[in-house]
């Protein structure tokens, strides 16, 4: 039996959203909703792979809450509410612990990204995180995961998970195996400081991303510090090998014209960076801050946020219970 198409996605409340993730993820969830029934989660079990101080992790949950709602995510539609409300996912989580091997585990490259030299010190959680992630989107027999391009390895696992759940159990189909749903041409927003690192909200520096609640005057001074090189605009995308602060800049701004990179160059060529610069803030910070305001709005109503979490707890805790039970008696538990 074909699965019904359902599409779930998660965002970490690790910090305040970036144009990272609006790019990269949000944009996209916001067009997925009106395609096909969406879940979107706050996922906060993953938040503590790291330690978070509890304060801020409650505030977190409402700020990534607002942030959804604020990019134009519709709780009427899709069901938004957070991980840890839902005892599914740890269940499951752990049967396909038991599922994944140590070997796959051993092939994440975020997990050796974010553990750095110390491995030794990284959480448990950390090392084992894509499996939680397998079990959200496998929890609701997700079909389609948008995701940022870094997710993609972490999704390919998913469906290793899922296959060897259905083989190693004789349950044909039983998991679909989920498709991730990565933007044409989007690949990576990187640091506006280090065009190879991608922009993330755990990053120190401040200067290295775009917050959505960043100000207009915070906006022009970070991407007047943007790093890039002394070289004017190029007219070809060959000439922007080896330009990866270029490129990062440049490619924002096709995203957020929604065109590419070949139109931008024919647009811009020849420019001096400085000059392109002032577009680009101009352009950021007509797409940002009406969203940073709304977030700042929202938040000051937390019991509407708790709400629209509660109620999408309800609404998906109905669909949790119902597989985790199939998944229980699959195992063989009684
Ligand atoms: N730089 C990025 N470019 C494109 N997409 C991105 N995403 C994150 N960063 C970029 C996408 O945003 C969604 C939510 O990500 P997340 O917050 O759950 O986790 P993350 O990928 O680990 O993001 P960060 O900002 O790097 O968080 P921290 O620093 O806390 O680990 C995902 O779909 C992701 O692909």
């Amino acid at each position: 039996m074909k699965n019904k198409e359902l599409t779930f996605s998660g965002v970490q409340p690790t910090g305040n959203l970036h144009l990272g993730n609006y790019l990269g993820a949000m944009k996209n969830f916001v067009s997925l909703q009106n395609k096909m029934p969406c879940i979107f989660c706050v996922v906060d079990l993953h938040a503590i792979t790291v330690f978070k101080n509890p304060k801020e992790l409650r505030e977190n949950i409402l700020e990534t809450t607002a942030g959804f709602i604020a990019c134009g995510l519709d709780f009427n539609k899709s069901i938004i509410f957070n991980q840890s409300s839902v005892s599914g996912h740890s269940e499951l989580a752990w049967i396909l612990n038991c599922v994944s091997r140590v070997g796959w585990m051993n092939r994440m490259t975020q997990f050796k990204e974010k553990a750095g030299s110390n491995k030794e010190n990284a959480s448990v959680g950390l090392y084992v995180y894509p499996n939680l992630m397998a079990a959200d989107i496998l929890l609701y027999k997700a079909t389609h995961v948008p995701v940022g391009d870094d997710q993609k390895q972490h999704l390919e696992l998913a469906r290793d998970i899922a296959q060897k759940f259905n083989n190693d159990f004789q349950s044909k189909n039983f998991f679909p195996l989920p498709e991730p749903l990565i933007q044409k041409n989007l690949s990576r927003i990187m640091s506006l400081r280090d065009g190879k690192k991608k922009m993330s909200k755990s990053e120190e520096s401040e200067y290295s991303r775009i917050d959505l609640k960043d100000s207009e005057d915070e906006i022009k001074k970070k991407i007047k510090k943007a790093k890039t090189d002394s070289l004017p605009i190029p007219e070809k995308l060959s000439e922007l090998i080896n330009r990866p602060e270029a490129l990062n800049l440049l490619s924002i701004y096709s995203f957020l014209t929604n065109s590419n990179l070949e139109t931008t160059l024919n647009l811009m060529k020849g420019k001096e960076f400085s000059k392109f610069k002032n577009e680009l803030s101009d352009l950021i910070i007509s797409v940002v801050c009406p969203i940073g305001k709304k977030i700042e709005n929202l938040k000051k109503d937390k019991s509407h946020l708790i709400k629209i979490l509660n109620e999408g707890t309800s609404r998906a805790s109905l669909i949790a219970e119902k597989n985790i039970k199939e998944v229980k008696e699959i195992v063989g538990f009684v």
